[in-house]
């Protein structure tokens, strides 16, 4: 069996961060944000001072890709201003240590985070967001296009799109404006354009590749009677996923973007317009009750995976990435077998003639999981948040994971 489940020789085995979530030392909208835990961002993993040992950490575990975001607020402290050196020579360090580690990097310009000035303007309200992080996507690939040929522009849009505006779970916890939702979703659709034609003005070392990530949750009702939440389906599909992706991906737009990036984690079922997931604070023993199985944050639906990748194949022709994809809980035999599970499906969409290039695991560490704190265990290495030196500790999620990097291949 193991022989069949051999993936192309080129495949990406990645696993992925973020700034806020990891560096820590960050000046942005999550700076003093205290999240429900009581946690802060602002030391996070200090992966700002320890980048090296986590490269380090990233050799052992076998990976040949990382994706990681660049901090655009410590890289511009106004609009069009040149770029920071000493921010950008750090980031080229990394860069560097993961080229001697053999590691390709994937580097997203925005992931949830904005520089001070670009909120006091109103964030991605103001059209002036959009020559602003034109100009960054410009500089940035100018200054590291000999290192870095995979561009992620924006991630999860719709996530940043909704709790921003209407579900009131990051700044400026707004709720219920659908307007906004949709100006921001559009401004950024327009901002992912605009920077792909300014990264493509550069002479690369190996031509470049660009896209978002967009994140796919499936809407359904749970009880297949109740006619109220299959509508609110519909609607959620549409606002989160449809709209979404015609604006990035639509008529002109497609032009922009040489591959997708999809982050999935699994559905959302509704019960009377209630999503049964645990971060709707549906808790874990009723989620066991109804037969939902779920990690510490999402229900899991790992067929629904290989079913998206066909749809998007078939949709819009585009190479993939699958740029995240992991799970959140203490119990590591239930993330191995649902990482298990999720890579299966993958090699079951590759060998029906997906082009899937590579899989980034969320997430490298247990890291600042935004609103949640730090109660949210993604990690392949876990960290002791309550120890001052922040100590990494390979899980046994992350052996596992270092066998199928090593070995190339996934078990049963
Ligand atoms: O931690 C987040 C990440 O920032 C974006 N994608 C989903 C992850 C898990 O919730």
């Amino acid at each position: 069996m193991a022989g069949d489940l051999k993936f192309p020789a080129n495949f990406l085995w990645g696993t992925a961060t973020s700034p806020t979530q990891v560096e820590g030392h960050v000046v942005n909208e999550w700076t003093d944000y205290v999240a429900a835990d009581g946690g802060h961002c602002r030391v996070a993993c200090d992966h700002y001072h320890r980048y090296q040992e986590d490269v380090d950490w990233m050799a052992l575990l076998g990976v040949n890709a990382y994706r990681m975001g660049i901090e655009w607020s410590r890289l511009q402290s106004a609009p069009f201003a040149p770029l920071n050196q000493t921010e950008l020579a750090r980031y080229v360090h990394l860069l560097d240590c993961l080229k001697a580690a053999n590691i390709t990097p994937m580097v997203v310009l925005h992931h949830f985070s904005n520089p001070p000035w670009i909120t006091a303007a109103g964030g991605w309200l103001n059209p002036a967001a959009l020559p602003a992080f034109v100009d960054y996507a410009a500089k940035l690939s100018a200054a590291l296009k000999e290192r870095v040929y995979l561009w992620n522009t924006f991630n999860e849009p719709n996530t940043y799109a909704s709790l921003t505006y209407l579900l009131g779970g990051f700044p400026p916890f707004l709720k219920w404006r659908f307007l906004s939702y949709r100006k921001v979703i559009k401004h950024m659709a327009e901002a992912h354009a605009q920077a792909s034609r300014a990264i493509r003005q550069n002479k690369f070392a190996r031509a470049p590749e660009i896209g978002i990530a967009k994140n796919w949750t499936s809407f359904g009702a749970f009880q297949a009677f109740a006619l109220w939440d299959h509508l609110l389906a519909e609607i959620s599909h549409h606002a989160f996923n449809r709209f979404v992706l015609d604006e990035f991906l639509g008529g002109a737009q497609r032009e922009a973007s040489t591959f997708l990036g999809v982050n999935y984690y699994g559905r959302a079922r509704l019960n009377h317009f209630q999503a049964l997931v645990p971060t709707n604070n549906v808790p874990a023993e009723r989620l066991k009750e109804l037969g939902i199985v779920s990690d510490d944050m999402f229900e899991r639906h790992p067929t629904g995976f290989g079913k998206l990748l066909k749809k998007f194949h078939q949709r819009y022709g585009l190479p993939i990435y699958i740029t995240e994809h992991g799970a959140a809980s203490s119990d590591e035999d239930f993330r191995i077998r649902d990482l298990s599970a999720h890579l299966l499906e993958l090699h079951a969409a590759i060998n029906h003639g997906v082009d899937v290039r590579g899989f980034f695991y969320w997430s490298l560490l247990d890291n600042f999981e935004w609103q949640f704190g730090y109660t949210k265990k993604f990690g392949l290495l876990s960290v002791d948040f309550s120890d001052q030196k922040l100590p990494r500790k390979m899980t046994r999620v992350g052996e596992f994971y270092r066998g199928i990097c090593q070995s190339r291949e996934t078990a049963a």
